[in-house]
């Protein structure tokens, strides 16, 4: 092998148990050289400048976005890869028909073969990283090595990375292996393999955000979601969002969407005009890890310290605290660029020049930015950033809301009756495609949970641990069920959306406080139209009768495609959430809504 050596060699002494596995590793990829990340800040421009040196990092207009650089990833590499992601349990139905599957000896030959050799030549990075703040013991450590520094980049941006990571590592005596190389960038020979029983990850040949980040969707969603299970906790894709009215009450909401369906926008949501001395604290914009408390309530941490939010459509109307939160100190991915060297993307003032191929810009060759172009930042840069963000224990929940872009059917707002109804209307989410996975978007799709692509087993058994965690809480969170997404017969909007959610949330936490009734309906409470604070909103009363419509046939057809989806999963579905889905049914077919 190559001579290997270390910048920071007292660092692997920490965990002997790390340095057994990047030995092993680097004998398999044959490295020229072996880094162990630190996680300083001057590590981190060391390699800001390396990049660049490269071209592989573009600096960005130093007077009006200090700090910032671009980064154009392979055109054929710009989102999550679904149909490339397995997940490779022993037994095929552990990980269930949500999720594709290899037999774990299979898997592994595959991946080993393509993984010799693959570093040579190449650096092989090792990230250790803490999912959750470091003195939480919610919290969770990884190892992700890789051979793009890239990776290491946003990494330092998204997670707890470096020495302190290790020695949380060293206390706890486990730790998630992330093994990652960009490979050869050829989709013919990209997988993303995940290995619960190992509580391992392997990926190769992608250098983009889900595929490459691992501590992001494959750790902390996959391969959390399969430890929660065992050990009576969930691991969620949701925000986690603080709303203090003008009397400083805080309740805090965890809201489950599919990727691109605005979770950033609600986290660091900016209150109307007309809510004066209300304001939002955003604790996580993508991933909730929760936790049963002695009290019996949930309470949520955000395994996550950083956003990776999807750039088009975010400005100063749509998200002030992401447009702040993304002047300085940003990475972006995919973004076009402006004469003067400014990032650039749909929905922002100004000209794009370059595409986000590095292309002069033409209309005629598609958007400027990639659809999906992103910006990774550190969450601390938030201006909303919540005081509780880095607490230990987390923040109690009031609330669990689900929703997805959904252009008819579902209401604005409506409540689940009880915990186990919550779990059959998350179960039952469905919501439109985005640019987030390659693939057809805009098709309506099921994505229980807005868990599809992330639940790292059996949906069955998913939603088995669902309803026990419901039964063993004394007080658990209310939840309810959102769309912002509602369209008239033209495919207009009929909710303006954004800062205008704030009064779907002060609905929801007053429902949650039992301060206001509700319309018993058969899909659960809807509001009462006097209750949900419409006021200057200036829409018409059609809008408001449309955004409530409950249209029985079409929640007919709605719940077969629900029965017909839950079939798939045969003897391992719950026997009470299908008396739940009956008694949906049975009320649809017996009510006048
Ligand atoms: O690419 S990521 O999976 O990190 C973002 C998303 O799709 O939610
Ligand atoms: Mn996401």
């Amino acid at each position: 092998m190559a001579t290997t050596f270390k910048y920071a060699p007292a660092l692997d002494s920490l965990s002997p148990s790390v340095t057994a596995w990047v030995d092993g590793v680097a004998r398999l990829t044959r490295p020229e050289r072996i880094y162990w990340c630190d996680g300083t800040e001057l590590e981190f421009q060391r390699l800001e400048k390396e990049l660049v040196g490269k071209n592989e990092l573009l600096p960005l207009n130093e007077a009006t976005n200090p700090g910032c650089f671009l980064s154009r990833s392979d055109p054929s590499d710009v989102a999550r890869v679904e149909h490339l992601t397995y997940v490779c349990t022993q037994n095929q139905d552990d990980a269930g028909p949500n999720n594709h599957w290899i037999a774990p000896d299979i898997a592994h030959a595959r991946m080993d073969a393509l993984f010799r050799g693959c570093m040579q030549g190449r650096t092989l990075y090792v990230v250790p990283y803490c999912m959750g703040p470091i003195d939480s013991p919610f919290a969770r450590g990884g190892v992700e090595i890789t051979d793009s520094a890239y990776v290491v980049l946003n990494m330092k941006l998204m997670t707890r990375m470096g020495r302190a990571a290790l020695e949380r590592i060293a206390q706890d005596g486990t730790f998630v292996k992330g093994l990652h190389s960009t490979g050869d960038l050829n989709p013919e020979r990209r997988f993303i393999m995940h290995f619960p029983e190992e509580l391992s990850i392997q990926s190769i040949g992608s250098g983009y955000g889900g595929n490459a980040l691992l501590g992001k969707k494959c750790h902390a969603l996959r391969i959390a979601s399969w430890q929660a299970r065992t050990e009576g906790w969930l691991a969620e894709h949701m925000l986690i969002v603080g709303i203090e009215n003008p009397q400083g009450e805080i309740h805090y909401l965890a809201c489950a969407f599919p990727s691109a369906c605005g979770k950033t926008n609600l986290a660091m949501l900016i209150p109307p005009e007309s809510y004066p001395g209300w304001k939002v604290w955003t604790v996580g914009d993508d991933i909730a890890w929760l936790h049963p408390g002695q009290d019996g309530r949930l309470y949520a941490i955000n395994p996550e310290s950083g956003y990776f939010g999807v750039a088009p459509g975010t400005n100063l109307k749509t998200n002030r605290n992401a447009y702040e939160t993304i002047r300085r100190d940003t990475i972006f991915t995919n973004v076009a660029l402006t004469a003067d060297n400014q990032p650039w993307w749909e929905g922002l003032p100004g000209k794009p020049v370059i595409d986000w191929q590095g292309r002069p810009y033409d209309p005629s060759n598609g958007p400027a930015a990639q659809p999906n172009s992103r910006f990774t930042v550190g969450a601390h840069q938030n201006p909303s950033y919540s005081k509780l963000a880095d607490a230990p224990g987390g923040v109690p929940l009031s609330a669990i809301v689900f929703g997805g872009r959904r252009r008819s059917l579902t209401p604005l707002v409506y409540q689940a009756r009880n915990w186990l109804h919550g779990v059959l209307v998350g179960a039952g989410l469905a919501s439109e495609t985005t640019a987030a996975a390659t693939g057809t978007v805009g098709v309506v799709r099921r994505d229980p949970m807005a868990m599809k692509p992330f639940a790292g087993y059996n949906f069955a058994d998913y939603w088995s641990h669902w309803i026990n965690m419901g039964s063993a809480l004394k007080n658990p969170p209310q939840i309810f069920h959102v769309n912002w997404f509602r369209q008239d017969t033209s495919g207009k909007f009929l909710w303006p959306g954004f800062g205008e959610n704030l009064r779907v949330l002060r609905w929801i936490i007053d429902r949650c406080k039992r301060n206001i009734r509700a319309k018993d309906t058969a899909i659960g409470h809807l509001p009462e139209i006097s209750d949900l604070d419409i006021g200057g909103l200036d829409l018409p009363s059609s809008a408001i009768e449309e955004l409530f419509a409950v249209d029985p046939e079409l929640w007919k057809l709605e719940y077969s495609g629900i029965s017909a989806y839950f079939s798939e999963f045969g003897a391992r579905l719950p026997q009470s959430l299908k008396t739940e889905l009956a008694d949906a049914i049975a009320r649809i077919h017996s009510s006048q809504v």
